[in-house]
């Protein structure tokens, strides 16, 4: 692909799109001027030179090194056009539609294009239903949820209106390419939902330029992190809670089936934060009993090295807290313990909240990025996307033909250099910083490895230290059967295997510095229930370990259908609790307390069942 295709902004601020290919490029102005054609030097492609025929005719431009600017013979200089997604409470006048001085929001854009999308039949690629069941659907009769979970399937959901003619659906060919590609539990987490969101802000933006609106609007984005004073952004900005627009239309980014409001932040029990931000490894090996090496604190930022995954339980830890626990809380539950239509993931695509949620976890992707420490994957199995083992492409549709535009995670790693249907993209965030809400900045891998071996009275850091050989993952102990969550609290013990025991301890014995003792964790596995918004805690011998979001454990329940029936799986690492005990003289041990709480105690006939709770060693 060639540098210069893409937008640009004279010195007037007008709009230019260069399109084309090396050998013929074409040169348009937004406000009528052109198009203007050109060629790139051959010798050197970073030279253009462009015919103004109605100006003097030949220029030549040369771009400048890191892409951002053409600076012309005549002395002007275009620069790159790059979105900017702005805070929905912080840029919207408090999340309003109006802002100080009587002008429209980007949110009273969104809410207008929006609008018009939900005007068009689901037969058509670029209607807001048909957008939402890319995400995931309960439409087509394979998906169908039976009772009681019926009142999620589209038909029966009071905020799709009449418009959308759901009697009539899309052809087989545009739903096997473009439905039910979300993708949950893995590295591709973020790439995925990324280029989906570009996708729908460009078929938002040429609405909204149609309706006289801003050309360059982008796409708003929902910090329920942030530490505004101000305002107090964890709840739901008020554009998306009133019924009405300003002239008094009915709103459409209203959603009866929004049970739920305010993001309970902070750092303990149910609570979404942001210290995954503090993770430096993207990813960890897909099989499940893989289990090392993971950091004190959590796991891996991007989530399991899998193929394509529609609902996984690879997840990484920015899907899993903040995301997970968002759609949790916004979806919550009606007064008859129904969920929300964000708290499932077959149906948060519908809520148009669902894109602002979406854009803070994307501006979050990227804070982590461009901090200059954290990579992304390198492998190809990333790179490539799912097609690399033989899996369908990410596909997004481009018109109401259902043009499609296939990317990889390679061509949308980069918010600057974004590879968007033939040309390049930018955007950016009004805001970048690493973190908004006050987590505490855990020790990176490195220094935590130091600070437990110090602890542990292993001494002599300076030389040597280095993570454990991971060669051995063994079962240290499982629950005799599956536990049944019945009421907000349930206690059980786990015994753990003599000899499985007794290497854990010798670990501690033969522990140096470039022999760190085994990691121990503790997995809930085969989670299944019909709250995808309740939340779990983990406590270990009475100490608080992590809370966990149940969303997509309905999906992942049913049986004999499409969603899967496996359930879900979660890891925790209870590292710190083995060493505690070591450190009291107490490994001595024949079995581990552990306790379950729910937030909301589980409806009779609604249990949430584990059907085992594993513990495994990971070390020498
Ligand atoms: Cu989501």
């Amino acid at each position: 692909m060639n540098s210069f295709i893409r937008k640009w902004v004279d010195q007037q601020n007008v709009l230019i799109t260069i399109t084309g290919s090396k050998a013929s490029i074409s040169v348009t102005y937004s406000n009528g001027r052109g198009p203007f054609q050109g060629t790139v030097n051959t010798s050197n492609p970073s030279v253009i030179t462009v015919n103004f025929t109605d100006d003097g005719g030949n220029k030549t431009g040369t771009l400048s090194s890191n892409n951002a600017e053409i600076n012309w013979d005549n002395g002007t200089t275009w620069k790159q056009l790059v979105y900017l997604r702005k805070n929905a409470w912080d840029d919207n006048n408090g999340g309003q539609f109006i802002d100080k001085s009587g002008n429209y929001t980007d949110l009273y854009w969104y809410a207008k294009a929006v609008k018009v999308m939900q005007s068009r039949p689901v037969s058509d690629p670029t209607s807001w239903w048909f957008y939402a069941a890319i995400h995931g659907e309960l439409l087509l009769p394979k998906s169908l949820y039976p009772k009681p979970y019926q009142y999620l399937n589209w038909v029966n959901i009071k905020y799709i209106g009449a418009a959308a003619n759901l009697n009539t659906l899309p052809s087989g060919t545009l739903t096997s390419i473009f439905w039910d590609q979300c993708q949950h539990g893995t590295w591709f987490f973020p790439p995925w939902h990324r280029g989906y969101l570009v996708a729908l802000e460009n078929i938002l933006r040429t609405i909204i330029s149609e309706l006289n609106g801003p050309s360059d609007w982008s796409l708003p984005y929902w910090n329920y992190l942030s530490q505004s004073t101000i305002y107090t952004e964890s709840n739901i900005p008020p554009a998306f809670t009133v019924t009405v627009l300003p002239d008094n239309t009915p709103n459409p980014l209203y959603v009866p089936e929004r049970y739920g409001s305010d993001v309970q932040v902070g750092n303990g029990e149910n609570s979404a934060n942001d210290q995954c931000q503090w993770d430096t490894i993207y990813s960890e090996g897909s099989a499940p009993s893989t289990l090392g090496p993971g950091d004190l604190n959590g796991y891996f930022y991007g989530g399991g090295e899998t193929g394509f995954s529609h609902s996984g339980s690879e997840t990484g830890d920015l899907e899993q807290n903040p995301h997970n626990f968002v759609h949790g809380m916004v979806g919550g539950r009606n007064a008859v313990r129904q969920i929300g239509l964000m708290g499932v993931p077959a149906t948060a695509g519908l809520d148009p909240i669902f894109f602002l949620h979406h854009s803070n976890i994307d501006r979050m992707w990227d804070a982590w990025n461009v901090t200059g420490k954290n990579s992304n994957p390198t492998q190809a199995d990333w790179l490539v996307g799912p097609t690399a083992n033989g899996n369908s492409q990410f596909a997004m549709p481009l018109d109401a033909n259902g043009t499609a535009w296939y990317y990889t995670p390679a061509d949308v790693q980069s918010t600057n250099d974004l590879k968007y249907n033939g040309t390049y993209y930018s955007y950016t965030y009004s805001d970048l910083s690493l973190t908004s809400y006050d987590t505490i900045q855990p020790s990176s891998l490195k220094e935590n490895l130091s600070l437990r071996l110090n602890k542990l009275g292993v001494t002599n850091l300076e030389t040597g230290l280095k993570m454990a050989n991971k060669q051995n993952k063994e079962l240290v102990g499982a629950s005799s059967g599956s536990i049944i969550l019945k009421d907000k609290e349930t206690k059980t013990t786990v015994q753990l295997d003599k000899t499985a025991l007794k290497s854990v301890k010798n670990s501690f014995l033969k522990a140096s510095v470039s022999n760190a003792p085994d990691e121990v964790y503790l997995q809930l596995e085969g989670v299944k229930g019909g709250e995808d918004s309740n939340f779990l805690s983990l406590y270990v011998n009475q100490k608080f370990i992590k809370s966990v979001s149940l969303f997509g454990v309905l999906s992942a329940s049913m049986e004999n259908t499409v969603h899967g029936g496996a359930g879900l799986t979660f890891k925790f690492n209870i590292t710190n609790v083995i060493d505690e005990l070591h450190l009291d003289s107490a490994l001595d041990i024949n079995s581990l307390d552990v306790q379950i709480k729910s937030k909301d105690a589980p409806l009779d006939g609604n249990e949430i069942t584990v059907e085992r709770i594993g513990i495994y060693r990971s070390g020498q």
